[in-house]
């Protein structure tokens, strides 16, 4: 008997390993949360393991929302009913809405209540199949707000069956405090904030808002080198609204991820080929925002640059707490296909993570993170929209909801 064997039967996998990696009729082994053995049904290794029939569903790697702002409190709803009944933005300033209100809201909040805020839409996620987070800061633009979101970030992976990634995004806004003084606060983000948060052990990545609204090139790169000394990757949210030369920059930094790039050159699609760093697409924000500069997605695909797609999940510009919709939307705005989306959200994501050693595919030594689903073959995932054929999830081989039978 081996402790904690788990074979998983009865079902057709998506491995994502080549393509979709598809094995009709397969089976994997479990052993201690990890894949042991992944093939055909009829060869599966069955001794000693207790057995979970999956009665005839797809079995994908748990999904991976490689780019979330989720951690935040309040929500901007008011706002946006302001702005459809015709309010322009400069009113919505003034009665301080926008990004310093979350900001506001956010500063408040307690730890717990910031938590409490969050799970829900955490929980939207999870029932469609999502293993992993990630989880940005940015909404408190000071060192104890920065610091209690990523602890609640980090919180909810104990309180939920996900795995969060933490990403410092001290650099998302100028903070009413430094108004006109941006280069002081890039010094405080550099030399205070990320050294005390990395040595707190809550940052896995750092991220930077680089735009013409955002943080200018030249101060992303010192926010940049900072994590550098610290051993910290780097990733960046990039050529959203013009194109500021990002994602060269975070190319040159050997960066995990540059997201967004609806303004992405040429040049920026050679230098993020050349350094592997992954281009996260956020539809989203794009529909939100009603934006029409789509991401040069047929470019990003013939340079070979990895695409993964994610929720952005955010209060002011994508309020959007669905990974399928989001696979969707990559598939009908950008013309992503089905299996690009959904390696965007396995595979690609675990690599925007830099954690493909570990989560991304279903292949033998990765950590048993899967969804079930009752589907007649990948593409639905990205075909329905507002449909949610999630049957069960997997986290480390241990299995979240009932499976077996449900169609008797
Ligand atoms: N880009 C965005 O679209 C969001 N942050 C970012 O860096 C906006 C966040 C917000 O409005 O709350
Ligand atoms: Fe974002």
């Amino acid at each position: 008997m081996t402790a904690g064997a788990t074979v998983f039967t009865n079902l057709h996998l998506a491995t994502m390993a080549d393509g979709y990696g598809e094995l009709r009729d397969g089976a994997v082994r479990v052993e201690e949360g990890r894949i042991v053995w992944v093939g055909p049904r009829a060869q599966a290794p069955m001794e000693g393991a207790t057995i979970v029939d999956g009665g005839g569903c797809w079995l994908t790697p748990g999904l991976i929302d490689c780019h979330t702002h989720i951690v935040h409190a309040g929500n901007r709803s008011g706002e946006f009913e302001a702005r459809l009944n015709g309010a322009s933005y400069e009113d919505i300033a003034r009665a301080g809405g926008g990004i310093m209100s979350t900001v506001r809201a956010t500063r408040a909040a307690s730890e717990q209540e910031l938590i409490d805020q969050s799970l829900p839409r955490v929980a939207s996620l999870l029932a469609e199949g999502v293993t992993t987070i990630e989880v940005k800061s940015g909404y408190g633009l000071d060192l104890d707000t920065e610091a209690k979101m990523l602890r609640a970030a980090r919180r909810i992976g104990g309180v939920v069956p996900v795995d969060v990634a933490t990403t410092f995004l001290g650099a998302h806004a100028l903070p009413p405090e430094y108004v006109g003084r941006a280069d002081d606060y890039i010094d405080a983000v550099c030399e205070q904030m990320l050294p005390q948060l990395a040595a707190q052990g809550l940052v896995d990545a750092v991220d930077a808002f680089c735009e013409r609204i955002g943080f200018s090139n030249a101060q992303t790169e010192r926010v940049f080198e900072a994590a550098r000394k610290l051993g910290l990757p780097v990733k960046l949210h990039a050529e959203q609204l013009s194109d500021q030369r990002g994602a060269q920059l975070v190319a040159r930094f050997g960066g995990l991820s540059a997201d967004h790039l609806e303004h992405l050159s040429e040049e920026g699609v050679a230098a993020m080929a050349a350094a592997g760093t992954v281009a996260v697409l956020l539809p989203g924000a794009y529909y939100f925002l009603r934006d029409t500069t789509p991401p040069p997605v047929a470019q990003l695909r013939a340079a070979g640059v990895p695409m993964a797609v994610a929720t952005d999940c955010n209060p002011g510009t994508s309020p959007l707490t669905s990974i399928l919709l989001a696979m969707n939307m990559a598939c009908t705005l950008w013309r992503l296909t089905p299996q690009e989306a959904l390696a965007g959200c396995t595979v690609n994501a675990a690599r925007a993570l830099g954690r493909q050693a570990d989560i991304g595919t279903i292949e033998v030594g990765k950590r048993a993170d899967f969804a079930l689903w009752d589907i007649a073959r990948p593409a639905d995932l990205s075909y329905a929209m507002g449909f949610n054929p999630c049957r069960g999830v997997v986290n480390a081989g241990v299995l979240r909801a009932p499976v077996v039978s449900w169609r008797d």
